[in-house]
């Protein structure tokens, strides 16, 4: 499954879901010849005995039928990190970052065709965003595949942006089309959403060109989106050539009226102050790594709305499309941030980590633009805010993110507490703090002082959000001592923190570190002080058993 509604209607798509051919490969050898063993996609290899912690390279077969000549657009929801497509034996293609999706073409005449997909998930001097952390990097085809059959041309992309204007809705509606043929096209784009049709016009597009359709148009009778009536719109834009009757190519989104905006220290959705009660979640599980199945997200949605939480940060990259579907049809807000955990000044200065940065976040939000329940953007968490070459980081990717979207605040989520200095260049101010846990200090007051060293540093007037705090639990782990690392303990500690955070009503909101507990890296330096190669600061444990927090999370979040 790719998203949690069609697609397209007129391109033909299929999904290359199932078993793989699969082959590790040496460090210094080239594509396999033989395989021997099928795993499936999406997945991670991991889930196989044989590859429980494989780290390094390993190639992915799929042979594909073709009708009749065609030309082939590849899409691949996620790899990780690194992949390389061959079709034929050609190389199409080539990503870095297990996060984000790309699109691979390759013409094909009738007959059988071979698709190989060389993956790499080690840890190397050209993998700035993936390296040894505190969350697993995992290996393979982590997210669904997909093949379409292109003619002449296709929409790439539509970005929907919806306004509010003298009570009513109107959006900003854009269409990326591409002109796969050699030569010009006339082409018309017209569009469908609700009962209003609507026309972004005709022009010609040289042979390979790309050219962006838009139009304003109003929108009567449409329902607003919100968390409490989360209404969603299929939007419908089509292709043709002028002088025939039917179109060509679709492309289907589905998105929602609303608007996010900041002011008076508050975030409004629709207008209307939000104060956000959320966890932050990765994309692991026990019996999948990273290639969460839509049950399971489901399970994860479910649990967390039984707590009472109305909000999600998917801690610490972009995340699978069908989580964000689900988030917009439940009507849970998301805090959407880039791949970038705990980089050092000398790391975020590297030229290929800035490239590597710029790259997932034009793929994050070019993506992921038209889920309603996406209502911030954030980057680089925990990196080197507090230091002026830092700042210049921070600032150049905060001004590349609001040129592609304008109509989403943004923020990053700092541990640099008083000596933080970019907290002026994001419209929210969010810190990463763990008072009782790492420090002991008071949360109430820690919170307070937060405020202060925002307001002092530029952060005055914004809304603030904790987007980190927790403790350790290990399930199973109760003693009336209480001591650290019981699930007694961590159930106080969340108890004490919620309590004071709410009442500061100044909080725009809080992220409970987090939802649930997750594979690490397992070779390196301080992470060997995780028990169990786990971060165990999750309200559940790996497999989704509620720890005691469990039932607190949910007394005070409801
Ligand atoms: C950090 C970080 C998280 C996690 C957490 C912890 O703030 O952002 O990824 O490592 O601390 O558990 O210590």
């Amino acid at each position: 499954m790719l998203r949690l509604f069609q697609t397209n209607s007129i391109r033909k798509v299929i999904e290359l879901e199932g078993d793989w051919d699969f082959q590790p490969v040496g460090e210094k050898e080239g594509i396999p010849t033989q395989f021997h063993y099928r795993l499936p996609v999406p997945g991670c290899w991991e889930m196989h005995p044989d590859f429980l912690t494989y780290r390094g390279r390993a190639a992915y077969r799929k042979k594909l039928h073709v009708e009749k000549k065609t030309l082939l657009r590849l899409c691949f929801k996620g790899v990780s990190h690194t992949a390389v497509v061959y079709f034929d034996g050609e190389k199409i293609a080539d990503h870095y970052n297990a996060y984000t999706a790309f699109t691979a073409y390759a013409s094909a005449e009738p007959g059988e065709h071979e698709m190989i997909v060389l993956v790499d998930n080690a840890f190397h001097e050209d993998s700035k965003l993936h390296f040894a952390n505190d969350y697993y990097t995992y290996g393979g085809m982590i997210r669904p595949v997909a093949v379409e059959y292109i003619d002449r041309a296709l929409i790439e992309r539509i970005q929907f942006t919806p306004k509010k204007d003298n009570g009513g809705w109107q959006a900003d509606v854009e269409a990326v089309v591409t002109n796969v043929d050699e030569h010009a096209l006339e082409i018309e784009v017209s569009g469908l959403l609700g009962d209003k049709r609507f026309s972004f016009g005709k022009r010609f597009i040289g042979g390979g060109e790309t050219v962006v359709f838009h139009t304003t148009e109003r929108f009567e009778n449409v329902l607003t989106w919100s968390d409490k009536s989360p209404n969603l719109y299929l939007l419908e834009v089509q292709l043709k050539n002028p002088g025939e009757d039917r179109p060509f190519d679709d492309c289907i989104e589905r998105v929602g009226f609303r608007t996010v905006t900041t002011k008076d220290g508050k975030i409004q959705v629709n207008g209307e102050d939000i104060v956000l009660k959320g966890f932050n979640r990765h994309e692991d599980h026990p019996l999948a790594g990273a290639a969460i199945p839509y049950q399971l997200m489901v399970h994860d949605v479910e649990l967390i709305t039984d707590m009472g939480a109305n909000a999600v940060r998917t801690s610490h990259y972009p995340n699978d499309d069908r989580f964000l579907d689900l988030c917009d049809e439940r009507g849970i807000y998301v805090w959407e941030e880039n791949h970038a955990r705990g980089f050092e000044l000398e790391h975020m200065l590297d030229r290929k980590t800035q490239e590597q940065c710029l790259n997932c976040n034009r793929e994050m939000v070019h993506n992921h633009y038209n889920h309603p329940s996406i209502i911030i953007w954030a980057v680089l968490n925990e990196c080197a805010s507090h230091t002026p070459e830092g700042r210049e980081l921070y600032r150049e990717q905060l001004e590349q993110i609001r040129q592609l979207d304008c109509s989403r605040p943004l923020t990053y989520a700092t541990h640099h507490r008083g000596q933080d200095i970019c907290f002026d260049l994001a419209d929210i101010v969010s810190f990463n703090l763990y008072p009782l846990w790492y420090t002991d200090e008071d949360p109430g007051k820690l919170c307070d002082q937060a405020r202060k060293w925002a307001d002092e540093a530029g952060g005055l007037g914004k809304p603030m959000i904790m987007s980190e705090f927790g403790a350790d639990g290990y399930y199973g782990l109760r003693d009336r001592t209480q001591v650290r690392g019981t699930e007694e303990r961590q159930a106080d500690i969340l108890a004490k923190i919620i309590v004071a955070y709410s009442s500061r009503s100044y909080l725009a909101g809080m992220f409970i570190w987090q939802f649930a507990d997750c594979r690490v890296v397992e070779d390196t330096g301080w992470l060997l002080s995780r028990a169990g190669t786990q971060n165990n600061k999750g309200i559940v444990d790996r497999y989704r058993r509620p720890k005691l927090a469990y039932e607190v999370v949910k007394k005070f979040f409801t």
